[in-house]
């Protein structure tokens, strides 16, 4: 009979973690929580309303009808022991306040950016930048725009050195595959550039003078 690597008795210790798919109105996250989350995702789209006129930006995007108004969710099982739980953000300014809530408890987010708009990503960078939340920024590119090198996009995001930045497609797998895989060698970057801990209860080693 051939063996299997899951103990009932012993099930795996499940991890999970969050991640956030950020970005402002329109950039695309309820369409890269669909393209990569292995379940149906949860979105929470309704018709845009009057209320956005004169706020959001529709400007490549006229043919947007809805807008997420509360959160997208899908998940990512990424081995027996660690699924990802991914939590796009609503983009309409007036649901702003809900971005806290949603970061709460979070790793890491990937920071969407329209290539066409990219002015519009400056609050978002600003809220993970200010609590100090690690991110990776995706510039969706949508057909026809200007493709800018990539030292420039930086220098107009005014990104620090250390933040990953690619060009992707929010409706491809495969690129937003390599968002998320970018997103974990940033966080495990981040783990490394740590000062060593001391194991709590060992007594930190004498400092040499
Ligand atoms: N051409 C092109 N269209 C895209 C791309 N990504 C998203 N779209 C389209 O752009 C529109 C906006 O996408 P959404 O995923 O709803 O954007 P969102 O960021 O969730 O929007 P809000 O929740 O309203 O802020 C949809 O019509 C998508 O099909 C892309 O890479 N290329
Ligand atoms: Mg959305």
């Amino acid at each position: 009979m051939a063996s299997s690597s899951f103990d009932l008795a012993q099930p795996p210790k499940i991890t999970s973690a969050k991640i956030l798919i950020a970005g402002g109105f329109g950039v695309g996250k309820t369409t890269m929580v669909g393209a990569i989350s292995e379940i149906a995702p949860l979105s929470t789209e309704e018709l845009i309303t009057a209320r956005s006129e004169g706020v959001d930006d529709l400007s490549g995007v006229e043919s947007k009808a809805t807008t997420t108004v509360a959160l997208d969710f899908g998940r990512i099982t990424v081995s027996p022991k660690l699924i990802l739980y991914l939590f796009g953000t609503p983009g309409q300014e007036r649901f702003r306040f809900f971005w806290d809530e949603l970061a709460a408890g979070a790793l890491g987010a990937v920071v969407l950016a329209d290539i066409r708009r990219l002015d519009d990503s400056f609050p978002t960078i600003d809220f993970f930048e200010s609590r100090r939340l690690p991110f990776v920024v995706g510039v969706n590119y949508f057909d026809g725009a200007h493709r800018y090198r990539v030292a420039d996009l930086r220098g107009a995001l005014d990104l620090e050195d250390h933040v990953p930045l690619s060009y992707c497609d929010a409706r491809n797998h495969e690129s937003c595959k390599q968002l998320l895989v970018g997103l974990t060698e940033h966080l495990l970057a981040g783990l490394e550039s740590l000062p060593e801990q001391p194991i709590s209860g060992t007594p930190a080693p004498p400092a040499i003078r």
